[in-house]
C-alpha cells in the first residue's frame, strides 16, 4: 500500500535545532530558529505567563469544548490588540475573530476559507517568504505567484515590489508581513503601506496580512499600523495572528483568523463560514494559550507588566543588533552590514552566500538558514565579538 511514498527531507530551519544541539563545540551560536532567547541562550516563560497559568490552576473550573470560534473574551481582548480599543472597525463590529491552532493554524483557516469561498486563482507572496506560506497555500489548492523583496544585493526593493503589484491581476490575493518580515527584517514605512493600500484599492486585491511579530518591531501599536491603515480602509481583508513569539507561548498553540468585512451583517455571514473551516479542521481549538493570554490582557496591572516583558525583549534584539554593528565596524565592516540596523525583528538577512553559511558552522559552529537569515535573538552578548570576527573572515571568502 505504501511502497511508493518517498521519504522527504524535514524542515530545513527545525532541523537546525538539532544540528545545533549536536555540535559539541563550546563556542558555537544558534542563529537558527525564530525562538526569542535572553542573553543566557534561555527561553523562559514569562513572568505574567506564569502567573496567568498559577491562577487558571486554581480557578479554571472544566475543560470542556469552547466552540469552533475560541474563547469569547480572547476574541475581544485580541482584537482590540490589533486595531487598538479605540478603532473604527470594531465599533462598526466589521472584523471577526476565530481563535486558532497557532498562527499557522490560522493561515491554513485563510487558505481553506479562501478556496471554499472565494476560489482564488492565485495568492501573491514576496520573494522570499517564511517557507511555509508556500507550503500551506498550495496544500489548500491555491496557486502561488510571487513579487519581489530584496534583490542580490540585500536591498529591500519597494518600487519593485510595487511595480508588480500593480500588475496583479483584479480579485487575487497578496499576502503581506504586518511587521518584522521573515525572513528579511525589512518592513514597510508608513508612507510604503499608504502606497500600497492605494494600488490594492485601485486593482481590487485582497491582501491577507500574516502578523507573527506584533511588538518586536517598534512597539505594540507601532507594528500594527499597516494593519490598522488597511483595516480603516478597504472592505475586505484577512489577518493572521499569532500570540507565540509576544507572549512566548510557542507550544501552546495559540493564535487568531480574522475577517474584516465592509459591514456587520456581511462580517456575521463569513464568520459562519469560519466556523465551518475550523469545525472541519479540528472542530475546536486548544483552550490553555488563548486563556493565559486573556487572563493577562484583561487585567490592567498583569497586561503593564506584559507590555514591559514585550518591550525588553524587543529593546535586547535592538540592542544586540547595534553591538554587532560596532564590533563590525572594527572589521571595518559597518557599511557592509548596516542593513543589520534597518532590519527589525527577530531576524536579519545578511547577504551571505550560501557557501558562508556552510563555511560559518563548520569553522565556528554559528548556526543559520542557508538563506543567510540570522535569528538575532539567538546571539548573546559576550559572543558579539566572536560573532563579528567570524562574519568578516567569512565575507572574505
Ligand atoms: N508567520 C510567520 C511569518 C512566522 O514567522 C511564524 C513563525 O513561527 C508564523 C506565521 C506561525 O507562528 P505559530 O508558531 O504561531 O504557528
Ligand atoms: O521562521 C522561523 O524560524 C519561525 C519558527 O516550520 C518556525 O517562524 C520555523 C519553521 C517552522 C515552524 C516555525
Amino acid at each position: 500500500m505504501f511502497e511508493h511514498i518517498q521519504r522527504v527531507p524535514g524542515d530545513a530551519i527545525l532541523g537546525l535545532i538539532e544540528a545545533f544541539k549536536n555540535d559539541p563545540r563550546s563556542r558555537k551560536i544558534d542563529l537558527g530558529v525564530g525562538v526569542y532567547r535572553d542573553d543566557k541562550g534561555d527561553t523562559p516563560i514569562l513572568p505574567t505567563v506564569k502567573d496567568a497559568e498559577r491562577y487558571l490552576v486554581e480557578h479554571e473550573t472544566t475543560k470542556s469544548y469552547i466552540g469552533s470560534h475560541g474563547a469569547a473574551d480572547y476574541g475581544d481582548l485580541v482584537l482590540s490588540l490589533v486595531f487598538g480599543a479605540d478603532s473604527e472597525v470594531l465599533a462598526q463590529q466589521r472584523a471577526s475573530l476565530t481563535q486558532s491552532p497557532g498562527g499557522t493554524g490560522a493561515l491554513r483557516l485563510a487558505a481553506d476559507f479562501l478556496r471554499t469561498n472565494l476560489s482564488p486563482r492565485r495568492i501573491w507572496i514576496s520573494d522570499p517568504t517564511w517557507p511555509n506560506h508556500i507550503g500551506i497555500f498550495s496544500a489548500a489548492g491555491i496557486e502561488i505567484k510571487r513579487y519581489p523583496y530584496v534583490d542580490d544585493q540585500n536591498h529591500f526593493v519597494f518600487d519593485l515590489m510595487l511595480e508588480a503589484l500593480r500588475q496583479i491581476p483584479e480579485g487575487d490575493i497578496v499576502l503581506l508581513h504586518a511587521c518584522c518580515h521573515n525572513p528579511t527584517g525589512y518592513d514597510l514605512s508608513r508612507e510604503q503601506w499608504q502606497a500600497v493600500l492605494e494600488v490594492l484599492r485601485e486593482r481590487r486585491l485582497l491582501p491577507l496580512i500574516d502578523m507573527a511579530y506584533q511588538g518586536f518591531g517598534h512597539g505594540l501599536d507601532e507594528d500594527a499600523y499597516g494593519v490598522r491603515l488597511l483595516a480603516d480602509n478597504l472592505d475586505a481583508m484577512i489577518i493572521t495572528f499569532s500570540c507565540s513569539k509576544n507572549f512566548g507561548i510557542y507550544n501552546e498553540r495559540t493564535g487568531a483568523f480574522i475577517l474584516v468585512a465592509g459591514n456587520k451583517e456581511e462580517m456575521l455571514n463569513i464568520r459562519s463560514q469560519a466556523a465551518i473551516t475550523a469545525r472541519e479542521n479540528y472542530s475546536n481549538p486548544p483552550a490553555h494559550g488563548a486563556s493565559v493570554v486573556s487572563h493577562v490582557l484583561g487585567n490592567d496591572a498583569l497586561r503593564q507588566q506584559w507590555v514591559s516583558e514585550v518591550t525588553e525583549m524587543r529593546q535586547r534584539i535592538r540592542s544586540l543588533r547595534e553591538q554587532l554593528v560596532n564590533a563590525l565596524d572594527a572589521h571595518g565592516l559597518r557599511e557592509r552590514f548596516s542593513c543589520v540596523l534597518e532590519q527589525n525583528g527577530m531576524f536579519s538577512y545578511l547577504g551571505l552566500s550560501p557557501e558562508q553559511v556552510d563555511y560559518l558552522r563548520d569553522e565556528y559552529g554559528i548556526y543559520m538558514v542557508r538563506s543567510g537569515r540570522a535569528s538575532m535573538a539567538g546571539l548573546r552578548s559576550e559572543q558579539v565579538e566572536d560573532m563579528a570576527a567570524a562574519l568578516a573572515d567569512a565575507v572574505k571568502k
